[in-house]
């Protein structure tokens, strides 16, 4: 049994999800595993898709590089997916959204190329991340959280450190 839950924080990308990690990390001690960083350093991927401007990821690889940091317990796993994880390592999902100007806003800071813009812009607004996760996980683990501002983020991290702190006094 892991002493300290895992927490999945996802979302399409400029979200806040490496934002909030890292605040999480540096309050509670959880380990932030960037699934890009991950998947870049130790090779889980099939190269690169420069249409997507993205790796190939290799699902099966980034499982297995990450399984033994998963069953520790304890990782804030930050990745724009979230339906490849077991669902037996995860305890909380927490999906983050973000209204579409400031996402616009945030994705054009980052250079990012008009119709990889527009895609991100679409599935935020379709909410396609927040479906997958209700898909893949419990309802009652899947919560979705705005990220608009620096106060919201500041709400979040409270209420995601109160739920941490409660699932270490529950289990353990
Ligand atoms: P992601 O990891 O989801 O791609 P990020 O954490 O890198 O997103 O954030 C993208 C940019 O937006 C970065 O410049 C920080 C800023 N940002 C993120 N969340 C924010 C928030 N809640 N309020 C204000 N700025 C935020």
């Amino acid at each position: 049994m892991r002493q300290s839950p895992n927490i999945i924080i996802t979302g399409t990308p400029g979200v806040g999800k490496t934002t909030h990690c890292d605040s999480l990390a540096e309050r509670l001690g959880l380990r932030h595993v960037s699934v890009n960083q991950v998947v870049k350093d130790r090779d889980c991927h099939d190269g690169w898709d420069d249409d997507y401007q993205s790796w190939i990821v290799d699902e099966d690889k980034l499982l297995d590089a990450i399984e033994d940091e998963a069953k520790q317990g304890g990782c804030l796993i930050d990745w724009h997916a979230c339906d490849l994880f077991p669902r037996s390592w995860i305890d909380l999902v927490v999906v983050l959204r973000v209204d579409s100007t400031t996402l616009y806003d945030r994705l054009k800071a980052r250079n990012y190329a008009e119709a990889k813009l527009q895609e991100n812009l679409d599935s935020e607004i379709m909410e396609v991340l927040l479906q997958e996760a209700r898909d893949a996980y419990d309802e009652e683990i899947v919560i979705e959280l705005t990220s608009n501002t620096s106060d919201e983020m500041e709400t979040n991290v409270d209420r995601i450190e109160a739920w941490v702190k409660q699932w270490m006094a529950d289990n353990n």
